[in-house]
């Protein structure tokens, strides 16, 4: 299974391709929109998330509601883009226009964006042509991908769930996770503004974000993602490129503006003793195999144990800064302020739902690989059979 995007942030749309689902697995724009929204949403998102409303539509690949087989082609229109047609449009320039003509150029790049490198690697000028490419725009129809694959994971009895756990150092209190359930989790942070399940924390994020926009500022912080239900054995210990672990990690840093990933109890790890870190293994005829904690975060040899898969990504402060950091022109080589662009003074809630969905993605990739998977009812089959192979083992 595959999948590749298109897009600039001020162009026409955003496109993707998804190649490799089974058929018959249903889909419904009303679905994949809700998750659209919950992006967009989140305390802290700018201006632009109030000129758009994020809508995928279905353009092929899907009959009477669900998947045939074929490639799923689906498209979000840019809203923005009617202010930009004549900055992005991919018409010709008239051949008598001076250059300096075109308007929002940039010639400032800004520090920790793709800005500076992008332009000496692809041989552009105008600064633009990077960031339009870079913007974490993309990840919009990135959820819309991983809102699919969410749909093939919940018809195989697979739940997944994003939460914010950290911004700018305010953390929220993991003990309200215990004894709950990814959906539990779910209708809390649906009604949190930060995303987060402890609503103490969630207050002072919430001043901290708007105190960073007040000055001009960005942060960032720590989002977790929980999936549960999968069973045990999918990824393989085999060969270092079929480790669920490291395309799960791969998949964390892919989100723009990402440094860091960590499973289970993470970098506490190089902390505590062996004894301290390792899940003991228990066995009972209802559950089958557990473990009695789950300090690796579900994974053993880069498979999964069968326990809840618990990942969790950094996000630096977004480097569009409304008070910016010092640059220099490449024009002129002159000292100068970076350029400013409309931003987010915090991103981190947003981009909690686009962890979940492009790990949701992954998981599902994972086990369309592992399986048989041309149709979803004998994709279901075989899952079950592992289940109760492992079970019984
Ligand atoms: C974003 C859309 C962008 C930015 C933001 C994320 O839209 P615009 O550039 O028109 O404001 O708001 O991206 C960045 C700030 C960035 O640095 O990548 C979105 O849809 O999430």
């Amino acid at each position: 299974m595959r999948y590749l995007t298109a897009g600039e942030s001020h162009g026409p749309q955003l496109t993707t391709i998804i190649e490799g689902l089974p058929s018959l697995l249903p889909i419904t724009a009303e679905k994949v929109n809700y998750d659209l929204k919950r992006r967009q949403g989140g305390h802290g998102r700018g201006r632009r998330m109030q000129i758009e409303t994020d809508t995928v539509e279905i353009v092929s690949g899907v009959r009477h509601g669900k998947t045939l087989g074929s490639p799923v082609a689906l498209v979000v229109t840019n809203d923005d883009w009617k202010h930009w047609t004549k900055i992005m449009g991919a018409e010709e320039l008239p051949e008598d226009i001076d250059p300096s003509e075109i308007k929002r150029q940039i010639s400032r790049p800004r520090p920790g964006h793709a800005d500076l490198v992008g332009g000496m690697k692809y041989g552009h000028r105008d600064l633009r042509n990077v960031l339009e490419r870079s913007s974490a725009r993309e990840t919009t129809v990135r959820v819309a991908v991983g809102s699919v694959a969410k749909a093939l994971l919940n018809e195989l009895g697979i739940s997944i769930v994003a939460h914010v756990t950290e911004i700018v150092g305010i953390k929220a209190d993991q003990n309200l996770l215990e004894g709950k359930s990814a959906d539990e989790i779910r209708a809390i942070v649906e009604q949190d503004p930060c995303y987060c399940v402890d609503p103490e924390a969630s207050a002072k994020m919430v001043e901290a974000i708007d105190e960073a926009k007040q000055a001009g500022d960005s942060i960032g912080g720590v989002v977790e993602v929980i999936v549960e239900g999968l069973p045990a054995g999918i990824g393989s210990y085999v060969h270092y490129d079929r480790k669920l672990d490291s395309k799960l990690a791969g998949a964390m840093l892919s989100i723009n503006a990402f440094k860091g990933v960590e499973f289970g109890i993470g970098f506490e790890m190089a902390r505590k003793k062996g004894s301290e870190v390792h899940d003991e293994i228990l066995w009972d005829e209802e559950k089958g195999y557990t473990r009695a904690t789950n300090r690796l975060g579900g994974l053993e040899g880069g498979m999964s144990t069968g326990m809840p898969i618990v990942v969790r990504g950094v996000m630096k402060p977004i480097p569009t800064l409304y008070k910016p950091l010092q640059s220099v022109d490449i024009e002129t080589k002159e000292p100068f302020k970076a350029s400013v662009e409309r931003s987010d003074s915090c991103a981190v809630p947003a981009a909690s739902i686009v962890a979940e969905h492009v790990i949701a993605w992954e998981i599902a990739k994972a086990i369309v690989e592992q399986f048989h998977s041309d149709q979803l009812p004998q994709l279901k089959a075989q899952l079950d059979e592992m289940r109760q192979y492992t079970k019984g083992f």
